[in-house]
Formats: structure tokens, sequence, C-alpha cells
């Protein structure tokens, strides 16, 4: 069975703006993957600096910080089998116009500055941007009771 992982996801603030994050986040929900974690909150310019700072110096820095900090995102940990590639392939490609029909970034997306999700990479970056977001604690342990007919023991 694949390992259980977990992925820092972010419906970023277009998405909230232009209401969908409930066709969002069903979009896990039905796929299968769980939901430990969640909240509402305007990300901070600091700790924008802190999730992104591997594109420091990029051209499209300074307007993906404002962009992520314009106004409310929702922030949530989800877990699954797989869940990092999974959630990416949810979500689809970076540009929306790359993306794969059927995806959230496909289906809502037209461009790159408004791509609607964030998803970790890795399982390394997932440990780091959950630590960023949920360091003081909010991870939820629970025992989903539909869980013997998504994964297979
Ligand atoms: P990812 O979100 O698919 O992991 P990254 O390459 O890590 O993609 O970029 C992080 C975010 O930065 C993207 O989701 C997008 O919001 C923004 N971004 C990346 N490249 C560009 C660009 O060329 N123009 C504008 N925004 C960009
Ligand atoms: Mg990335």
């Amino acid at each position: 069975m694949a390992t259980i992982e977990r992925s820092l996801v972010i419906v970023k603030p277009d998405a909230v703006q232009r209401g969908l994050v409930g066709e969002i986040v069903g979009r896990y929900e039905k796929r299968g993957l769980k939901i430990v974690a969640m909240k509402f909150e305007q990300v901070s310019e600091e700790t924008a600096g802190r999730h992104y700072g591997e594109h420091k110096g990029k051209p499209f820095y300074d307007g993906l910080v404002s962009y992520i900090t314009s106004s409310p995102s929702v922030l949530m940990v989800i877990e699954g089998p797989d869940a990092v590639n999974i959630v990416r392939t949810t979500n689809g490609a970076t540009k929306p116009g790359e993306a794969a029909p059927g995806t959230i970034r496909a289906d809502f997306g037209v461009t790159i500055g408004r791509n609607l999700v964030h998803a970790s990479d890795s399982v390394e970056s997932a440990a780091r941007e959950v630590g960023i977001f949920f360091g003081d604690g909010g991870i939820v342990e629970w025992n989903r009771a539909i869980d013997a007919w998504i994964v297979e023991d």
C-alpha cells in the first residue's frame, strides 16, 4: 500500500473571491483525500516570504507575494496515500493553459498569476510548509468511517 503523506494546500485569494472554496475543497474530498487541518486567514507578508522563499529574486516574486497576501485564503492540510502527488494532479499544471481538462487550474483558470491553488511539491516541502502554517497546532487526527472503502488494508 502507498505511504500516507500530507500536503499543505492553499485555496488562494482569487478562488476565495470567486466563491470557489466549496467546489475546490469538494474535489479533494470526493477524490478520497482526508482533511486534517483547515483555517481561513489573510496570509501576512512575513509568512508569504517564508512560504515562497524558493522563489525570492524571480521576476514574478513581488507579484506573487502581493497576490497571496491580497485577501483571505483557505489553508489546509490534506492527508492520504501519495497525497503530495494526488493533490498536485488534482490541481493541474502551474500554467492553467497547460493543465489537463478536469483539473482545478484547467477548469477554473486561464493565467499563471491567478491559478487558484497551491500544493506542496514533495514530502519534504510539505513538512516545511505545514510547519509554517500549522506549527502552532491545528492538525486533527481522526478516524474516517468510510476509509475501508477508499484505501485497502
Ligand atoms: P506551483 O504552484 O505549481 O508549485 P511554482 O513554480 O512553485 O508552481 O510557483 C509558485 C506560484 O508562483 C505559482 O503557483 C504561481 O501562482 C506563481 N508563478 C509562478 N510562475 C509565475 C509566472 O511566471 N508569473 C506569475 N506567477 C507565477
Ligand atoms: Mg511550487
